[in-house]
């Protein structure tokens, strides 16, 4: 609790002191328009692709202490001379009385007191509006009267992201800035670079009379900018001086003098930043100055949340999950299905990323509940980057819809990711089943060809795409009959040269093809389906016959043969991936699940998390590839990647182990780190891509938070297989599979427009094994629950019990998930 606490009532996280040991953030609006927000009110915005389109300069790389993207200063004038405050801590970093930074659902809101001033001020952006609101509230809580200038300010990006960083000259030279005032005298500073002066720009303006302002950097901070954020030259004049840039540094810093407040009185300045066209800005500005309009637009984005949050809920014994499955987790799941892995602290979204298609493929899974809509729309932009030959385009930048093959392109390597492709069956699959949208299967969407207009490519029905994508690892094997790596799998850094084999490709193949047997047999193409298993039960075959390594499952083969991820190997020897995917896939035998599970368990599970893999790689070996740029311990190299954990956590609920599916749960929980937070450093309410593993010195360190696939599998883990309660084709199964100490769990689930408030009692403290299922007063001959009328409500209630002899009545589910 060192930096803060959960407020479960307000569904917030508070930050209540500003030195937190890295910055932690908050996002607000969509990748439409919006960024992240850190907890010192510096900002990072752009509107439809950070690397295209970036609306403010944020540098992750500097200081904790500079202002990034936008501040606000407060200066109270005293006999004569002036005492600047930072609301924000930064940059002037004076002591303060109290801070509270609410980290919220979409909003942002800062509240500081200082010198006998309180600040309130809420970030965040309306739902349908390119425009960041700043709802500014200073109230004089001293017992003197105080006279006081408020000056928010923002600095400018180059819209070409990338650009910003490697041209000073061009750049600069093109950014400029231009005054105008509107019907009421109140002024809108515009900001362009010369090129798109008559498109869109971008604006700063606010709903109260600017005295003066600044646009040029340079001229704010005073003497060619050797003065700096903490005493800008500009704060001690009397005024600013209205220079409208013509190049340079381009900012917006608004001079508002308040006047006097006395002890007790308030003044409320709303802030508008945003982008639009010159014709549009006017009414965008308008509708914002109005307080009343401010505040339905907050009420509108907190009923988005409402409602998204609303289609599952759950009660259990523990409070640190349910805040986190209530809130927090799917709250990060909506943050990854608009920005992927494309701008975070970590990932600067500057140019070589947009959305990967495995990325956000899973992404899509871990929202589809919440956002079916928005889910489909990104679907279908995914598969309209697939190739006809069934592979897939790694990535593709948003705005543009062009796409890359990656880091594939590298000299010497195959020019696709073997799996990519394959990530899109198992989001389609989860996207009809939670929605029950079986026409988006006969929509037709394009195939990607770079060469050809957009209505000169082929296009085929959604179903055909997925068919597609099975096809081509059928077809692209390597010698055990096991498909090939490609540049890589999952594991962008393992990068075999050649026709290496990548087990993991394998199980991903295999679970693909459950996902579309299951489908196909519920559209009662019962041929296809046929002709499916064989393929199954092939490479079924090939995966015990050729990757069993005694005690674990082998991870890849080289194009020599050679085995990764065995006990023949002197680091490497054993990988995460290659044990939980044989699980999920179906392929591991029998006694294998228990071996291959317990692998992980005795050889890769530390107390911060399950490892990637163990040991790790010692030293740069271009034959395995970048996994060995790091040190041991490290990302891919031995670290705990969290993203595989949840993984292992289903794999876990499969073989019935809920024990230990929910130790491993807990042991990443980033609530549960709270604690220990000088270790961890990161934000403690949203899972991270990785935490440093025990070969490495700063074991526990986290870092790469936001914006990973651990938030879309770890939401999955807890509430489809943890719970267990599923969407599947014909109704929704439970499932449980928890741990034996609790007594039983509510869930409140809306699917397919129904209602189910379960309640599953647990008396005999098992871990699964659902005996008795009744719907709404009815005993039922099976645990999945037909789909109900829209609009209803039903009670649902589950019991577990042993079985304890033949005779008994056996559990009706968990029979045999684990073949
Ligand atoms: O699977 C990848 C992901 O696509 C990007 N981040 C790293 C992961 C593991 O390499």
């Amino acid at each position: 609790m060192k930096y803060g606490y959960f407020d479960d009532t307000a569904k917030e996280y508070v930050i209540t002191d500003p030195r937190t040991p890295a910055k932690w953030v908050n996002y607000i609006g969509t990748i439409r328009f919006g960024g992240l927000v850190d907890h010192t009110g510096g900002a990072l915005l752009c509107a439809g692709d950070p690397a295209l389109n970036r609306i403010l300069k944020y540098i992750p790389q500097l200081p904790e202490s500079e202002p990034k993207g936008e501040t606000l200063y407060l200066r109270i004038r005293e006999n004569g001379s002036y005492k600047i405050l930072s609301p924000f801590f930064t940059p002037t970093l004076d002591d303060y009385d109290d801070f509270a930074c609410h980290v919220g659902l979409g909003y942002q809101r800062i509240v500081s007191r200082s010198h006998g001033i309180r600040t309130d001020v809420l970030i965040f952006v309306p739902n349908d509006s390119p425009v960041e609101i700043r709802d500014i509230k200073i109230t004089n809580e001293g017992n003197k009267p105080v006279e006081i200038d408020l000056i928010p300010l923002v600095e400018y990006s180059h819209f070409e992201a990338l650009k910003q960083f490697t041209n000073a000259d061009w750049v600069p030279q093109t950014m400029m800035s231009e005054a105008d005032r509107d019907e009421n005298g109140l002024l809108i500073l515009k900001q362009f670079p010369f090129m798109r002066k008559e498109t869109k720009h971008n604006f700063f303006t606010s709903n109260h009379p600017v005295d003066s302002f600044e646009s040029d950097r340079a001229r704010f901070l005073g003497n060619n900018e050797y003065a700096t954020w903490q005493a800008p030259e500009a704060l001690k004049k009397e005024s600013f001086s209205n220079y409208e840039a013509r190049r340079g540094n381009n900012i917006g810093a608004l001079l508002h003098k308040l006047g006097t407040l006395a002890p007790g009185e308030s003044k409320r300045i709303i802030t508008q930043l945003g982008q639009a066209k010159a014709e549009e800005v006017a009414g965008l500005v308008h509708r914002y100055r109005d307080e009343k309009n401010v505040a339905s637009a907050f009420r509108e984005l907190a009923s988005f949340w409402d409602d998204y949050l609303s289609k599952f809920s759950c009660e259990t014994p523990d409070e640190a999950f349910n805040t986190t499955v209530n809130v927090h987790n799917p709250r990060q799941c909506y943050m990854t299905l608009n920005w992927s892995r494309y701008l975070s602290l970590y990932q600067l979204g500057l140019g070589s990323r947009g959305l990967g298609f495995r990325d956000s493929s899973q992404d899509t899974m871990g929202a589809v509940a919440g956002a079916p809509g928005e889910v489909k729309d990104l679907l279908r932009k995914l598969i309209s980057v697939q190739n006809p030959d069934g592979s897939a385009m790694h990535q593709f930048f948003p705005l543009s819809m062009e796409a890359t093959e990656g880091d594939a392109l590298e000299e010497g390597h195959k020019l696709v990711y073997g799996d990519d492709h394959l990530w899109s069956i198992l989001a389609v699959c989860a996207y009809v089943k939670e929605t029950g949208d079986y026409d988006f299967l006969r929509e037709k969407v394009t195939f990607y060809d770079k060469k050809l207009p957009l209505e000169k490519r082929a296009s085929a029905p959604v179903l055909e795409h997925l068919l597609r994508a099975l096809d081509y690892t059928k077809t692209h094997t390597g010698m055990h009959g096991l498909p090939l790596l490609g540049f890589a799998d999952w594991n962008d850094t393992v990068n075999l040269l050649g026709d290496a084999e990548s087990l993991f490709n394998a199980h991903l193949y295999g679970k693909g093809l459950l996902e579309i047997m299951d489908l196909l047999e519920y559209l009662g193409e019962t041929a296809k389906v046929t002709e499916l298993r064989e393929d199954y039960e092939v490479m079924r075959k090939h995966v015990n016959e050729h990757a069993w390594d005694g005690e674990w499952f082998i991870r890849y083969f080289t194009e020599k043969g050679e085995p990764i991820g065995s006990s023949s190997n002197t680091e490497g020897k054993i990988y995460t991936n290659a044990q939980s995917w044989a699980v999920l896939s179906g392929f591991a035998e029998g006694e294998r699940v228990n071996k291959a599970l317990d692998s992980v368990f005795t050889h890769l599970n530390t107390a911060h998390g399950i490892k990637l893999s163990s040991p790790g790689y010692t030293r740069f070996d271009s034959e395995i590839g970048g996994v060995s740029t790091y040190p041991p311990g490290a990302k891919e190299n031995g670290g705990i990647f969290l993203h595989s954990n949840p993984w292992v956590m289903i794999a876990e609920t499969m073989r019935g182990n809920g024990d230990r599916a929910y130790k491993y749960y807990l042991q990443i929980n980033p609530a549960a780190k709270n604690d220990d937070i000088d270790t961890y450093e990161i934000e403690p309410y949203v899972y991270a891509q990785n935490i440093l593993g025990d070969e490495h010195p700063q074991f526990g360190l986290g870092r790469n938070s936001w914006l990973s696939g651990t938030a879309s599998w770890t939401y999955q883990a807890a509430t489809q297989y943890i719970l267990g309660i599923q969407p599947t084709h014909q109704g929704l199964r439970i499932d449980p599979c928890i741990p034996s100490a609790w007594n039983g769990f509510k869930v409140r689930r809306v699917f397919r427009d129904a209602t189910y408030i379960i309640e599953v009692d647990n008396s005999e403290n098992i871990c699964s094994g659902v005996a008795t299922v009744e719907l709404n007063g009815t005993l039922l001959d099976s645990n999945t629950i037909p789909v109900q009328e829209p609009g209803s409500e039903n009670r649902v209630v589950v019991t577990m019990r042993k079985a304890t002899s033949n005779a008994d009545a056996p559990p009706i589910a968990r029979a045999a998930t684990v073949s």
